[in-house]
């Protein structure tokens, strides 16, 4: 069915939702939603879960009281509607004296001040029961190589995010961090560019097990990258805890656009992954279904409820073409054709090692290799031509 339910885990970004459409040449096109009007909305839609930046749910520089009025209201429409908060971010970002970076700016008293602000948002995600902690460092970054030394900035981030988990460990918080790779805006440069980078760098800190990624589509798309490959390899490393969905169309600003209504072929084989894990039964992900993207600013509210919907509607519609495409015999005869399950036999018999390989004349000297190269094709246009045929609803 492509009716949201809660079963399907979508859940969205309250600065989503929220976005007034504001940029960088204009001001808001729309008023403030405010979070209860928010929560009760996806509720009525079929959402699970909201998620938020500290800074927009209590505007940064709130008093104590404010801010727990906020909470309030927040945790009242949560428990009216039984919407869930999966996941808490943190705005490192917005705030004028974030200008040059959290845990990374130049400034070590701006660092020291980001890592308190973190803390805090720490303790109001554990209380909220979410799972996941985004972090997501637009401003970690530069505009001018000599202005960033970005081998002490990723010491400092290390040093930060250390500590960080330190604080869930000696709290006996459930929460696991999940951090967002993006090439460059608001920066010229941001550090950890992809998910790549990041994973790599999660692998020096002290507790990479508290440590995975939250990769959006646009993101790795404004890299030039594919983006469902990227995800296949933070699914092969365990790293995919947290994902955020959206429309890219090449390499350009970040657009957010609704989910499928950038590079549709992108999103269908991404959902066909994220539904039915590696096609040889690789590790599938079962977390949110995250949504983060901007209402274009030509929108009305109703047109901000509208275009939520569509984020949902597209990704269940793509989820009924990728069923369709898997269970269609002429894809399984296609995909056999293709050789792509042997792709999982390993290359080597069980125990054999370079001895036994090089014991083997079938594997080297009586191999024909001229007959594989001329002799023998893949398939895999007749195969791509099948799944377009089902994404655009032709078989
Ligand atoms: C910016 C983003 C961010 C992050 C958020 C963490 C404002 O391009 O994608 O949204 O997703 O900070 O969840
Ligand atoms: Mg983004
Ligand atoms: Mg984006
Ligand atoms: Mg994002």
């Amino acid at each position: 069915s492509v009716t949201p339910t809660r079963e399907d885990k979508f859940s969205f970004g309250l600065w989503t939702i929220g976005y007034t459409g504001a940029d960088p040449f204009g001001g808001p096109t729309r008023p403030d939603l405010d979070v209860v009007e928010a929560v009760e909305n996806l509720d009525r839609l079929g959402a699970y879960g909201l998620t938020f930046h500290d800074d927009d749910l209590f505007a940064f520089g709130s008093t104590d009281a404010e801010r727990q009025k906020q909470i309030d209201r927040l945790k009242g429409a949560l428990d009216a509607t039984g919407i869930v908060v999966p996941m808490v971010t943190t705005n490192l970002f917005s705030a004028p004296v974030f200008k040059d970076g959290g845990f990374t700016s130049n400034d070590r008293g701006v660092r020291r001040f980001a890592l308190r602000k973190v803390l805090r948002n720490i303790d109001l995600a554990a209380e909220l029961g979410a799972e996941t902690f985004v972090m997501w460092g637009g401003r970690e970054g530069a505009e001018y190589d000599s202005a960033k030394d970005v081998q002490a900035a990723l010491s400092r981030y290390k040093e930060g995010v250390d500590m960080l988990a330190q604080y869930v460990t000696d709290k006996g918080y459930g929460l696991r961090f999940a951090i967002e790779p993006k090439p460059n805006e608001p920066r010229g440069d941001i550090l950890l560019p992809t998910l790549g980078h990041a994973i790599a760098f999660i692998d020096t800190l002290e507790r990479p097990e508290l440590f995975g990624v939250n990769p959006e589509v646009g993101h790795e798309q404004m890299a030039g990258l594919n983006f469902t490959a990227g995800i296949a390899q933070a699914l092969y490393q365990g790293k995919l805890f947290h994902i955020d969905l959206n429309g890219q169309r090449g390499i350009k600003y970040d657009q957010d656009l609704v989910f499928g209504h950038g590079d549709l072929q992108n999103a269908f084989s991404l959902v066909d992954l994220l539904e039915h894990g590696a096609p040889q039964g690789g590790p599938a992900y079962d977390g949110p279904r995250h949504f983060d993207y901007k209402p274009s600013r030509t929108e009305t509210i109703e047109g901000v409820w509208e275009s939520a919907a569509a984020n949902m509607r597209m990704y269940l519609l793509l989820k009924e073409r990728a069923q369709a495409f898997r269970a269609d015999p002429e894809v399984q005869e296609a995909l056999v054709a293709s050789q792509v399950a042997e792709l999982s036999v390993p290359t080597l018999a069980e125990g054999e090692g370079y001895e036994a390989l090089l014991s083997d004349r079938a594997s080297y000297e009586d191999f024909d290799a001229a007959a594989h190269f001329g002799g023998h094709g893949y398939g895999f246009v007749r195969l791509q031509q099948l799944a377009l045929e089902h994404l655009m609803g032709a078989r």
